[in-house]
């Protein structure tokens, strides 16, 4: 589905704005050339290696779960990910005003777990009187099958306008209406995460493993403060157009985010 770039910004097809707007997700298979999705795994497994026990600190640990967080800070394949031509209009189209990374995490869930994560919206976000304001993207580093601890998602629950843990019995159950995403490694999910989701237990002897690149509009707090995460040598070398999409350079920014960051939609 690769499509060629100029210099201007692509525009969705039909279809896709019609399934990101009723649906709240789009589905890009294929995204990841075979060498750029072996690129990604190797890279994840090193720094969760050379990090040990602090893994993922920088944001929370997830029972069950390898996590990493602040991925800008570890390479330019990270760099190159979350600004991303063939990806940034669709978080556009979600968020409809201007977009800033909120933050770049690796999850991988462990074989023969039994830990389901609750039904949320991410950072507990709900739309406001603007709209919608969040829009994550799942890059499959491995295919997502109905046992291996894939997402779950109620389509269209993005315009419920609540959280379901405030609405539900119980978050954790599985919701009559919820899909399971089945596709293969290298494919990417863009997703308003307004949408009630979540992740279900791996019954598998593997782990399967994603990058979530999140979004979030100009106005809100990044869930990684960004300026504070990166060390002063990544930042030096970052061009324009990253810094402005990192909120570098944003005093907003700054007074959001050092105030409010770490924000999770189901992590206390
Ligand atoms: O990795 C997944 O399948 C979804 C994870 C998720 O929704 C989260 O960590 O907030």
């Amino acid at each position: 589905m690769m499509r060629i770039m100029s210099t201007q910004e692509f525009t969705l097809t039909q279809q896709e704005q019609r399934q990101l707007d009723e649906e709240g997700y789009v589905i890009l298979r294929d995204f990841l050339s075979p060498a750029r999705l072996e690129a990604l795994r190797q890279r994840c497994e090193e720094i969760y290696a050379a990090q040990g026990d602090s893994a993922g600190a920088e944001y929370r640990q997830e029972p069950q779960t390898r996590r990493l967080a602040n991925l800008v800070n570890c390479g330019e394949l990270f760099e190159q990910l979350v600004s991303d031509p063939n990806l940034l209009p669709y978080v556009r189209h979600v968020i409809k005003d201007e977009i800033k990374l909120s933050s770049l995490n690796f999850r991988s869930a462990n074989p023969h777990s039994d830990w389901t994560q609750p039904l949320h919206c991410d950072v507990g976000a709900v739309p406001d009187e603007k709209g919608f304001w969040i829009c994550n993207t799942i890059w499959l580093l491995d295919d997502f099958t109905a046992d291996n601890g894939t997402t779950r998602f109620v389509p269209g629950s993005h315009k419920v306008g609540q959280l379901p843990e405030k609405v539900l019995a119980d978050a954790s159950a599985p919701h009559p209406d919820e899909q399971l995403l089945l596709e293969k490694a290298g494919t990417v999910v863009v997703m308003n995460t307004h949408m009630w989701h979540g992740a279900t237990a791996n019954r598998t002897a593997n782990h399967r493993r994603a990058l979530h690149s999140f979004y979030c509009r100009w106005d809100k707090p990044q869930q990684q403060y960004q300026k504070e995460l990166l060390s002063r040598e990544v930042q030096d070398r970052l061009s324009p157009s990253l810094r402005k999409l990192l909120a570098l350079d944003d005093p907003l920014n700054d007074e959001l985010s050092s105030k409010f960051s770490r924000a999770s939609g189901f992590m206390k």
